[in-house]
């Protein structure tokens, strides 16, 4: 019997260049650090703003029907990570993997940098209620996951420097995921919303799930706004 650990997900919309790249790249990794993982494109259906959190929500969800996951690994599609032993594990705090992007001249853009790559156990997840499923369009949504972390009495565990280093994908920014102006003001209410706004307010509708041999693509209409 094959007993999977680790659950990677990836939010995603109309970047089948980068998941291809991504895949080529990743699964080598993967097995030379000899873990037991599932991957999971989390495709967001339709032309609506894109919601990268909630994606991240809906992915730990349906990991979750297919196997009882321990742990958890949320990663962009366009980042491939330039050192094996940055692992793709979970650890005792919740972990932040990408310290070190090529687009960010290989340093932390800000000490409380949560974004790209992160890893969370079930019971982490479980712990900050999840993502935010309210921040529509580019920005904001993983200084959110870090203020969950830090308000549940948890700190952030990372790689050095060397270990951390990442390459993205160079690109422009999509359509439909503008920056959000209202994105940057929620941050001040992480506190009191976090409770209410996260795994246990999340719908959403599976439209379509494909297996392929190396991943297991799901399409799931994320009921926007304007929708
Ligand atoms: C930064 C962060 C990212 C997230 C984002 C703000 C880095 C490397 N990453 O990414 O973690 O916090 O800012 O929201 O700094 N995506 C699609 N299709 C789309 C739009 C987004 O697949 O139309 C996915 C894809 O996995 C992508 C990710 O969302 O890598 C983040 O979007 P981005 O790459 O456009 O944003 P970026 O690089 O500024
Ligand atoms: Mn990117």
């Amino acid at each position: 019997m094959y007993f999977f650990q680790v659950a990677i997900i990836v939010p995603f919309r109309n970047r089948h260049e980068h998941l291809k790249h991504w895949l080529y790249y990743i699964h080598p990794i993967l097995i030379r650090q000899q873990l037991d993982y599932g991957v999971y494109v989390i495709n967001q259906d339709g032309e609506g703003v894109f919601n990268r959190a909630k994606l991240m929500n809906v992915g730990y969800l349906e990991a979750m029907k297919e196997y009882d996951y321990e742990c958890f690994v949320f990663s962009d599609v366009d980042l491939v990570p330039l050192d094996d032993r940055n692992l793709y594990k979970c650890f005792e705090n919740p972990r932040h993997l990408a310290v070190a992007m090529d687009k960010f001249n290989f340093h932390l853009p800000y000490q409380t940098y949560f974004g790209g790559v992160s890893s969370l156990s079930k019971q982490q997840f479980l712990k900050i209620n999840g993502c935010p499923n309210t921040y529509w369009g580019w920005g904001g949504e993983d200084d959110d996951i870090y203020r969950r972390i830090v308000y549940r009495g948890m700190s952030i565990s990372r790689p050095d420097a060397m270990t951390g280093k990442y390459k993205m994908v160079r690109h422009e920014r999509d359509k439909h995921n503008e920056p959000n102006p209202k994105n940057p003001d929620k941050l001040h209410k992480t506190k009191q919303t976090m409770d209410e706004d996260g795994l246990n307010s999340l719908n959403y509708s599976v439209k379509e799930i494909v297996k392929d041999i190396l991943f297991t693509f799901i399409s799931v209409d994320i009921q926007g706004p304007e929708s």
